[in-house]
């Protein structure tokens, strides 16, 4: 599995019939698992499309420092588009620079945010109308 969720989850399996009826006697399994990050469990998911040249969001929120595991769905048939983080609008500083996809595509990106608090910018390097805030808090 990808993506999963920080916290605790039961991953079960029973034995069943064709029909989806259990077996009999009854075999099942459980077991229980806990979604960790690393020491200061700072892993963080956001997701974010793009459609009819705008993102779907003017704003992305992580926590500082955290292991930003960012998906990426360009709905523009036919259209490149990516996401980038600068440290501002005036981008003298590249954050993360994700790779560009011509969609229909989704695309996982991976990155580590900024360690200090804060807000920062984000665009679409390809056509930076699209854009919005990258709050690190
Ligand atoms: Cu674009």
């Amino acid at each position: 599995w990808e993506n999963v969720t920080a916290g605790e989850h039961n991953l079960s399996v029973q034995l069943t019939n064709n029909d989806h009826t259990p077996v009999v006697p009854l075999a099942f399994e459980t077991v229980n698992v806990t979604v960790g990050g690393n020491a200061t469990g700072n892993e963080t998911a956001v997701t974010i499309s793009a459609q009819d040249m705008a993102f779907d969001t003017d704003t992305i929120t992580v926590p500082a420092g955290a292991n930003v595991t960012m998906t990426f769905d360009n709905r523009d048939a036919g259209v490149p588009h990516n996401v980038a983080v600068y440290d501002s609008p005036l981008r003298s500083e590249e954050i993360f620079a994700g790779e560009v996809v011509t969609g229909p595509a989704e695309t996982t990106y991976t990155f580590t945010a900024p360690s200090e608090p804060g807000t920062y910018y984000f665009q679409c390097d390809i056509h930076p109308s699209m854009n919005g805030d990258f709050i690190v808090e």
